[in-house]
This record gives structure tokens, C-alpha cells and sequence, in this order.
């Protein structure tokens, strides 16, 4: 029976586990637990929870002796126990019929955990809770010729065989820790391994374990695993605190990575890549996830959530640190612009619908629906707002405090903002409201110029929660640029009626529902940007901007980024008089040869469907697609030699190295491809068909291939067979070809994703390839937004909610765009939805996604 959760139900655990002996003896179908908890009561003759769910009890004994128990709704309680206990309990589980892929399971071969946040009780009776922490050892038992390599947390403490053929390894971590960082590994693997010797000249033995052959794949995660050790010692100074550092990469994952301690469990995806098979997007993502589940250990691990309320307090923390990493790595305005993309992509499409919900929750039903954009994306806007406001050196203050005070312990986002408060020395009382409350505000900004005086004012909307409850102002940096009309950055002295004591950095402190900032000394015809860098998540209204001056002067790579958007916004959207004026800019910055082309490949992206989609206050698809189709033309018309010609220079067909310069010429090239083959001109098609053919990198044939399948089909298909019998076996390379198809827009699409379902490389059990397919026309505008098209994806969470509730729950997310669709489209997804809300049998996870989405 399913129940809301709420904050207050909290209750101190009456009991602690001091040590764990676990003993697995690994079958797919029979596997025996025996699990040995010393346990501490902290007060005498209470009653023992233990969770438990999908578990065949074989045995319980307390202190050697059978004991009473009950069982109870997910789990069962031993009354009047002892102040001290030795409890004894065997259980038998089944990790081959364990398709949702929690707790212990067996796919392709492996055995294999995921305990995050609730899924150690799937594997032995216990206080499944992330604020109890024990001490494990952990002995596993396997068959030696099937399941060679034996992993668990910790450090080796012995290993050997037995006279059955079976062999075993004991593990014992010294480092307490709650269940859900408990993980275990079996199977017949390969191994990259390297050494890291850490700041204080420790040895660390690294390993990156995947399936045999593909070893070499591994090497570009294991560089980005050292360089975000040295990264976190040399930002954070923290050090990594066992011998052995492991990660196994596993296919049937539901998520991409999980930051168990001393054993991090990966998605193949985020792990494997070489530049035959993998894209750019794939080596960056693999670089930022290793450094997110590595820098886990000391925000996460080390310091863990008190409940699961306080999931933001480890991944928003963790989600910062790992894109200042990426920042650091990499171009850091071109990371900006990636990591904004991605919140306003999926946060504030959550923010804006029946899902939304604060960074720090009140309430759930099924906590992993709570893994979301907000709780990590948003999450780290958060922090990143207090860094702003902070500066480097009192954000390491702050940093330090926290980890001093509170290593080793279950805390809350309160004891963490109290580190803030006393390291940074700044009063967060308001700026509190970000944690506890939920959409994104509008910030609505107006100037005027009186001589050298320059005042704007800026008014907070602040919209009711999705209960209709009135919500209040933020505290929060906006930080601000003042340039003259030849583009020369100034250097005002701004004063308000509030303290503005960060002017010089950049950035006012906005605290008001109303606010007025007068600049002095600011000449006629100056011009304003706003929210550079995006200091804040907010939704930023300021109609003086004037965009094509901030695409030609922005010093900042996010404002200038921006400012094209905005301004290809208002031709798709409002008004298309400004064409020329978005023409002439894309056109300086074309030519511009001092603009890296990475960057310019954003620069010269028009806004994606999601984005416009947002802008919209009733989502017109038609609309959409057509504006679009049109500004497109209008590019290619006056562009169109430029563009060919730029193209021709930037093709290098024979490189694929992942170095900035090559994947920027990458970039840059393909968006240019996609102008060209957009008109569907013979010659611009040619374009496409020559460089899937010829060229080495993963990342340009991609993209050539996806082009001809939007945009000619016919010409495609002889490519894409040929890409299929090339890659077949291999899943990732399949995931990117599945998702190729389903998100073309092309007649046909429904059909062949229909068709693609009873494909041999389709495997409904594996997530990558459901979200891949399914979750790709998910995302496809104008087929998925279709009668047809949400009956179709309604049917699949039917059928998949049955195999992997979680992945069930996630594809829901699809209609997330219910409430501001058209009258038309609401029906349809009502439509949709019911049989679904009227299966009793529906798990707990999707019913509360799309109840919220339809607001019931
Ligand atoms: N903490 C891990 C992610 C995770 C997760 C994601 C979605 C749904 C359920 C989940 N359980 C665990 C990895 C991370 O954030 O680093
Ligand atoms: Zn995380």
C-alpha cells in the first residue's frame, strides 16, 4: 500500500547497526543472504522495523536464539528486543527475475546492485535508511568459471576457492556507511587498471572494470577519473580515502551512474568510448559523470542525507562541483551555455507543470520520482548562487567548515547553510526560500536614462505553488554588465535603497519584490545586460534589451549566447519584422573569425522546440515547426555560399580527436550541414551522403545521417543499413541509431519505431535502448504531439510499467507539457492517460507522475 511521505514523519532510528557481515552465495535464480547485524537498541524492550520487500525469509534468530516476528506492510517487526543483539537472518532472492533493476540483479551475465534510494531491502531485512550507518563486510560466494571477478566495497581482505568449483572474496569497508551506497559485483569482466598517488602521496589502485574486449574503451574514463582527483584536491582539497577505487561499467542500468563507496556502478554509456564509436557529447559526458560520482565521496559519502527530503543537499552540492569541474576542463562559457540549455530544457519544463516541486521536497509518494531536474540541476543554481555571493575564498571557508564539522555524519541542507553562514558571514534568511519553494520566478526589468543617471527597477513575479499557495520574494545575485553605445564595458557606481555591497564583483543583491538601482556616471545610449552567466534561475523579462548590440559585444559567452536566442525568439514568435536585424547579427558572427567555434556554433543554434515551446503561453506546434522552417530558409537564401564555403574549410573528415579546436570544427560544420541540407537542395544532400561516408568520427556521421533522415529519407536508408550491419552488436552505437530514427521528423516515424520494437537489437529490459527509442519520440514535436503518437507512448508505459516501474515512470514524463498544450492536445492525452490511472495495478511510481501532470 502506497502512502505520501512527509517531512515531519522523521523519527530518530531507535536503533543502530553497528556491523554488518553479509554473506551472498550468488545464483541468477536462488541466491542465498545471510545477513549478521550487530545491533544496538537506545533503549530497552522496542520494537526492531526491519524493511523488506521481494525477500523469501528462510530464517531469523536473535542473539542464537529463534525469535517472534511479524510481518508487516514492507517488512516485519521483532517486539521487546534486547539493548544489544547479534541478529541472524537468511533470506533467498531471485536477481534474474529482477527486472526493475533495484537491489541485487542479473542481466547479461552479471550480477550486479542498485540500492539507491531504497533498494537494499530487496536483498536482506534491515533499516533501510540512508541516516543509519554500519560498518560492512561482505563475503560473496560464485561459481569461479562464470563470475571470475568478485567486488564489493572497501578493501580485499581475502579471497580463495572452494572444493565445489566455487570461489570467494571477502570485502570489509572501514568507512560507515547507510545501505544505499552498499554495492556488489559479480561476473566474468575485463580490467583497466592504473595507479593514483593522492596529494599526501598515497597510493591508489584505480580500476575500470567492463565486459572482455573492451578495456581500451575504458581509457578515456580513467583520465577523467584522475584529473577529477586532482581537481578535488586542488579546488576542495579533498583526498581520496581507500587503496582501491573501482568502477564497473553494466548495460542494464536505469540510471546513468551511482557513487558507491569505493565501487562505483556505471551505465556503459557514461563509461565506454573510443573515437570510432563514440560522439563528443558522449567523451564530455562520460568526463562529467566519473568526476560527479568521484567528487560523491566526500559530498554524499563521507557527508550523507539525514532522509531523502535532503536528496539536493549531496547531487545539487555534487551537480556544482562536477560543472565547475567541466568549467575548469573545458571552455567555461561554452559550459555554461550547455548546463543553462540543460536546466531550462528540463527543470523549467518540470517548474512549470502539475511535477513542480522545491529543491528540497515535502513530500512523496515513490522517492525516485524525486531524482529529478529540479533536486540536482536547480539544485546546483542554488549553490552556485551562494558561490557567487560568497566569492572563491569564503566559499572554501565555507567548504572546509562543512566537511570539518560534519564528516562522517547524516546532516541536513540546514547544517550545511549553517557552514555557509558562518564561513561566508552572510545572513541567508531569505535567500532560505529557494530550498522550500518551488517554480521559476519572472523577473520583469525596466530602465530609463536621466543623464548620467541610469535607473533600473526590477520586480520579482513570484507564481502560487502547484496547491495554489502564494509564494514570496528571493534573495538572489544578479549580476549585470553596463556597456557604451561602442560596446565599452563601464564602470558605474550604482546606489539602492537596499545594501549593494557586491557591485564591484559584478552582481546586485535583489531582495524586494520591487527594487530600483540608479548607476551613475553612465553616458547616453548605454546598454544593460542581464543575468550574465545566468547568476540566477530565473526567467529574465527585460523588452529593452537590445540583442543584436549584446551578440556583437557580450564579453560573456552565456549573455551573448542569449542574446541570440532571445532575438531568433522574437522572429519565430513575435515578430518576424526583426528578421533582418536577427540576419545582419548571425552574420557579423559568422565572420568573425576571433569567435571560437564552439561558441559559435551556439551562437548561431536557433532556439530548440522546448525552448520555444516554453516561451509559448498555449503551445502552438504548428507554429513552431512553421516559424522555423521559414527562418531557416531565410538563413540558407542569404547564407547559403558563406555557409558552403565555411563548411568545405571546417570538414576535416579523417579527424576525430576530442581535442577543443577539433570538436569545435565539428560543431560548428554540422550546424552549418544542417542550414545547408535543411533547403533539401541536391547539392547540400550530397554534403550529408559524402560525410557519413567518409569521415572517421562518430560524432559527424551522426549527424550527416540524422540530417538525410529528416530531411531525405530515401537517400538514408541505404546508410543506415549499412551503419546497422556495422554496429548491431554494439548497444550504445545501436542507442544512438535507435534514437536517430524516432526523433526524425519525417512521415513514417511512428510506424518504424513501432517496427523497431520487435527489432533484434531492441530489448525492452534495457533502459538505454527504451529511452533511446521510446524516449526519443517522447521528444519528438510534431509526431509525438499526435493523437496516434500519445496513445502509442500511453500503451508502452502500460507495458513497460510491469517490467521497470522506474523506467515507466520516467517515459510519463513525456506528457509533462499537459497543462499549457491546446484544448485539442489535453484531450487527446486525457485520453491517453485514463486507461492507465484506471489500471489498479499500476505502480506507484508512474501513477504519481501522471496524477500530478493531470492534475488530480
Ligand atoms: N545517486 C545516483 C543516482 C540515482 C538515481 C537517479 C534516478 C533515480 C533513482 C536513483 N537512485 C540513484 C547517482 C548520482 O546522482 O550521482
Ligand atoms: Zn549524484
Amino acid at each position: 500500500m502506497s502512502r505520501i511521505h512527509t517531512q515531519s514523519d522523521y523519527r530518530e532510528s531507535r536503533f543502530r547497526v553497528l556491523h554488518v557481515d553479509l554473506l551472498f552465495d550468488l545464483s541468477p535464480a536462488q541466491t542465498y543472504v545471510r545477513n549478521i547485524m550487530q545491533i544496538r537498541a537506545l533503549g530497552g524492550g522496542e520494537t526492531l522495523r526491519l524493511d523488506g520487500e521481494a525477500l523469501e525469509l528462510l530464517s531469523l534468530t536473535c542473539n542464537d536464539q529463534e525469535v517472534a516476528y511479524r510481518m508487516v506492510d514492507g517488512g516485519l517487526e521483532i517486539e521487546d528486543m534486547p539493548l544489544e543483539a547479534t541478529l541472524c537472518i537468511e533470506t533467498r532472492i531471485n536477481p534474474e527475475a529482477n527486472t526493475q533493476l533495484e537491489g541485487l540483479y542479473y542481466s547479461n551475465g552479471l550480477y550486479c546492485t542498485q540500492n539507491e534510494p531504497e533498494g537494499f531491502r530487496r536483498i536482506t531485512y534491515f533499516i533501510d535508511r540512508p541516516d543509519v550507518m554500519s560498518l560492512f563486510r561482505t563475503t560473496i560466494i560464485a561459481d569461479a568459471q562464470s563470475a571470475p571477478i568478485l567486488l564489493s566495497n572497501g578493501n580485499l581482505i581475502e579471497q580463495g576457492y572452494k572444493e565445489d568449483g566455487s570461489h570467494y572474496a571477502i570485502w570489509e569497508d572501514p568507512f560507515p556507511k547507510p545501505t544505499y551506497l552498499f554495492a556488489l559485483v559479480a561476473g566474468d569482466l575485463g580490467v583497466l587498471q592504473e595507479m593514483f598517488t593522492t596529494m599526501s602521496g598515497r597510493e591508489v589502485k584505480l580500476g575500470i572494470y567492463c565486459d572482455k574486449g573492451n578495456e581500451e574503451r575504458c581509457t578515456h574514463a580513467m583520465r577523467s577519473l584522475k584529473k577529477a582527483m586532482e581537481w578535488d584536491e586542488r579546488v576542495y582539497g579533498r583526498e581520496y580515502d581507500l587503496d582501491i577505487y573501482n568502477i564497473v561499467a553494466v548495460e542494464s542500468f536505469n540510471m546513468g551512474a551511482m557513487e558507491n563507496k569505493g565501487l562505483n556502478i556505471f551505465n556503459a554509456a557514461y563509461v565506454l568510448a573510443d573515437e570510432e564509436r563514440a560522439t563528443d557529447a558522449n567523451f564530455m559526458g562520460i568526463e562529467s559523470v566519473i568526476a560527479h560520482e568521484y567528487f560523491h565521496n566526500w559530498t554524499g559519502n563521507r557527508i550523507t542525507c539525514k532522509d531523502w527530503f535532503e536528496l539536493t543537499l549531496k547531487e545539487g552540492l555534487t551537480v556544482f562541483r562536477d560543472q565547475c569541474f567541466s568549467a575548469d576542463m573545458n571552455d567555461a562559457g561554452v559550459q555554461r551555455i550547455d548546463d543553462v540549455r540543460a536546466l531550462r530544457e528540463r527543470q523549467f519544463v518540470e517548474d512549470a507543470s502539475g511535477t513542480a516541486h522545491p529543491i528540497k521536497p515535502s513530500e512523496y509518494e515513490e522517492i525516485n520520482n524525486f531524482y529529478t531536474a529540479t533536486v540536482y540541476e536547480k539544485g546546483a543554481e542554488v549553490i552556485r548562487m551562494l558561490h557567487t555571493m560568497l566569492g572563491e575564498r569564503r566559499w572554501r571557508a565555507a567548504m572546509d567548515l562543512y566537511f570539518a564539522t560534519f564528516d562522517g555524519q547524516a546532516v541536513r541542507t540546514g547544517d550545511f547553510l549553517w557552514a555557509v553562514r558562518q564561513g561566508g558571514g552572510i545572513d541567508l534568511t531569505q535567500f532560505e526560500r529557494w530550498y522550500h519553494q518551488m517554480r521559476t520566478p519572472i523577473i520583469h526589468a525596466h530602465s530609463t536614462q536621466e543623464g548620467e543617471r541610469f535607473i533600473l527597477s526590477v520586480r520579482q513575479e513570484i507564481l502560487a505553488d502547484t496547491k495554489g499557495k502564494a509564494q514570496l520574494p528571493y534573495h538572489f545575485p544578479l549580476s549585470f554588465a553596463l556597456f557604451d553605445a561602442q560596446g565599452v564595458l563601464l564602470e558605474p557606481i550604482v546606489r539602492s535603497e537596499s545594501v549593494q555591497e557586491d557591485v564591484a564583483q559584478g552582481f546586485l543583491h535583489v531582495r524586494q519584490e520591487v527594487e530600483t538601482f540608479t548607476f551613475y556616471g553612465v553616458s547616453e545610449g548605454s546598454r544593460l545586460s542581464l543575468n550574465r552567466g545566468f547568476s540566477a534561475p530565473i526567467l529574465m523579462q527585460y523588452a529593452q534589451a537590445d540583442y543584436p548590440f549584446l551578440m556583437r559585444f557580450e564579453g560573456d559567452g552565456f549573455a551573448r549566447f542569449e542574446a541570440s536566442q532571445r532575438l531568433a525568439q522574437r522572429v519565430l514568435l513575435e515578430d518576424p519584422s526583426l528578421r533582418n536585424d536577427y540576419l545582419d547579427a548571425f552574420c557579423a558572427v559568422l565572420e568573425d573569425d576571433t569567435i571560437p567555434s564552439m561558441l559559435k556554433a551556439q551562437l548561431l543554434a536557433l532556439p530548440s522546440d522546448v525552448a520555444l515551446m516554453q516561451a509559448q503561453a498555449v503551445v502552438d506546434i504548428e507554429a513552431i515547426a512553421g516559424s522555423k522552417k521559414a527562418l531557416e530558409a531565410a538563413i540558407f537564401e542569404r547564407f547559403e555560399h558563406t555557409m558552403r564555403v565555411r563548411y568545405e574549410k571546417l570538414h576535416d573528415p579523417k579527424n576525430s580527436a576530442i581535442d577543443a579546436e577539433s570538436m569545435g570544427k565539428r560543431a560548428l560544420k554540422n550546424l552549418l550541414l544542417g542550414y545547408l541540407a535543411a533547403s533539401r537542395h541536391s547539392g547540400a544532400l550530397a554534403l550529408c551522403s559524402v560525410q557519413s561516408e567518409e569521415s572517421v568520427s562518430m560524432t559527424d556521421r551522426i549527424a550527416a545521417l540524422s540530417l538525410l533522415e529528416q530531411f531525405a529519407p530515401q537517400i538514408a536508408e541505404p546508410f543506415l543499413s549499412d551503419f546497422y550491419e556495422t554496429y548491431h552488436d554494439d548497444m550504445l552505437v545501436m542507442s544512438k541509431y535507435l534514437s536517430l530514427i524516432a526523433s526524425a521528423d519525417r512521415e513514417g516515424v511512428l510506424e518504424r519505431v513501432i517496427a523497431l520494437q520487435n527489432d533484434p537489437v531492441y530489448d525492452v529490459k534495457v533502459p538505454n535502448l527504451v529511452r533511446a527509442l521510446l524516449g526519443s519520440f517522447g521528444r519528438n514535436l510534431r509526431r509525438f504531439h499526435t493523437q496516434d503518437g500519445y496513445e502509442f507512448i500511453a500503451g508502452r508505459i502500460m507495458a513497460l510499467d510491469s517490467i521497470n516501474p522506474m523506467i515507466a515512470a520516467g517515459l510519463s514524463g513525456a506528457f509533462k507539457t499537459y497543462a499549457r498544450m491546446d484544448a485539442k492536445r489535453q484531450v487527446w492525452m486525457d485520453g491517453a492517460i485514463a486507461p492507465l490511472l484506471r489500471l489498479e495495478t499500476l505502480s506507484k511510481n508512474t501513477r504519481e507522475i501522471l496524477e500530478k501532470i493531470v492534475g488530480r
